[in-house]
């Protein structure tokens, strides 16, 4: 899939680039010249929408998106919208889409951006970066730790070029709302309609031991537990990466659905906590582990990155504190947007 493709299909219609960040549109040298959007879960609320004019034409490359907000947007547009899949199959959740193009995306976008001639109206498109400048700044300005923090240090500090893969769960939504689109080289991978959260681990070897660059996975403690087994791979695989262990005792996830006010079943049948000590993994895959406040995880990430041989960092959270970080950056999101409109 050829960024470059994508990015002049942008050009030729003045259409921002709606980058999911497993897309392959996130980060890049592409982001130089053209608008890449990634904070839209924050600002595609229908209290910050409501007075957008609906586009007319939406062009969906991939499978459906990470960002549920985003996902209900193209619900309510009226838009035309072509669904590109390359195996012709329907593959999104909210059956918005009005027309299905069997056709590889990056010969598709080279060839339509040949034929353009009409751009659009600027000020439409304004509307959508004035929105994520304001919602980057918002992000910027939030100075408590959080998980989404450690996802956004990660799509930071990554050597050039990267690979990372992301486990389902919270890292790929921290990942979509925190890790700012950047001229960066980075494949971000997922295995996102998979199998959930397991077999991330192999998955995620599996990748590094194909990738020639450095290899981060970014995964929560239960991904990290129902797939130990597979570090095995480390040492078949000649596999060096390094595994940023996100660690909130249980599925933080969950703090998201009404569920979390209800004691019990939340921390029993939900949350999930296992109290596991996972430094016990670093004697049995040859690894090393270490275990960090989220204050000192930048430093301990690009000391890991800089050295040979597999390190998991192991990022104590709370998923509850978390949660509300997410939900404070959200609502002033929508505060600040709404009141400009
Ligand atoms: C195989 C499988 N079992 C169960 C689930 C349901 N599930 C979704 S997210 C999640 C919690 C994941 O916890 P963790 O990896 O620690 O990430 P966190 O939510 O804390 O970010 C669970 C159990 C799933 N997606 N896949
Ligand atoms: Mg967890």
């Amino acid at each position: 899939f050829n960024a470059e493709a994508v990015a002049a299909f942008a050009h030729a219609t003045g259409f921002p680039v709606v980058a999911d960040p497993l897309s392959g549109l996130r980060f890049g040298g592409h982001t130089r010249t053209t608008t890449v959007l990634g904070g839209y879960d924050a600002y595609l609320d229908e209290r910050v929408t409501a007075d957008w004019a609906d586009p007319e034409v939406v062009v969906r490359i991939g499978a459906s998106p990470t960002s549920k907000a985003l996902r209900k947007y193209l619900a309510r547009t009226d838009a035309r919208q072509y669904l590109v899949d390359p195996t012709g199959r329907w593959r999104e959740a909210e059956f918005g889409a009005t027309d299905l193009v069997e056709a590889e995306p990056s010969v598709l976008a080279w060839r339509l951006s040949q034929l353009i001639r009409n751009r659009p109206d600027e000020s439409w498109n304004a509307l959508w970066t004035d929105a994520e400048d304001a919602y980057w700044d918002l992000v910027d300005d939030e100075t408590d730790t959080f998980e989404g923090r450690v996802a956004a240090d990660v799509a930071d500090l990554a050597p050039e070029p990267s690979t990372l893969f992301v486990s389902n769960s919270m890292p790929v939504r921290d990942l979509d709302r925190f890790a700012r689109p950047s001229t960066k080289s980075r494949t971000v991978l997922g295995n996102r309609g998979a199998s959930g959260i397991d077999g991330i681990v192999s998955s995620a070897l599996g990748a590094g031991s194909a990738a020639t660059d450095h290899l981060t996975l970014l995964t929560g403690d239960l991904a990290y537990y129902h797939d130990m087994n597979g570090l095995l791979a480390l040492g078949r695989l000649g596999v060096d990466a390094t595994i940023v262990l996100v660690n909130n005792d249980g599925g933080g996830i969950f703090h998201m659905l009404p569920i979390e006010e209800y004691e019990p079943p939340f921390t029993d049948q939900f949350k999930t906590p296992h109290g596991l000590d996972f430094a016990a993994t670093e004697d049995l895959y040859d690894l090393s582990f270490a275990s960090v406040d989220p204050d000192d995880f930048r430093d301990a990430y690009a000391e890991s990155v800089a050295t040979d041989g597999t390190d998991v960092i192991e990022v104590r959270t709370d998923a509850e504190s978390s949660h509300r970080v997410r939900e404070r950056i959200a609502d002033r999101a929508r505060e600040r947007l709404s009141e400009s409109d």
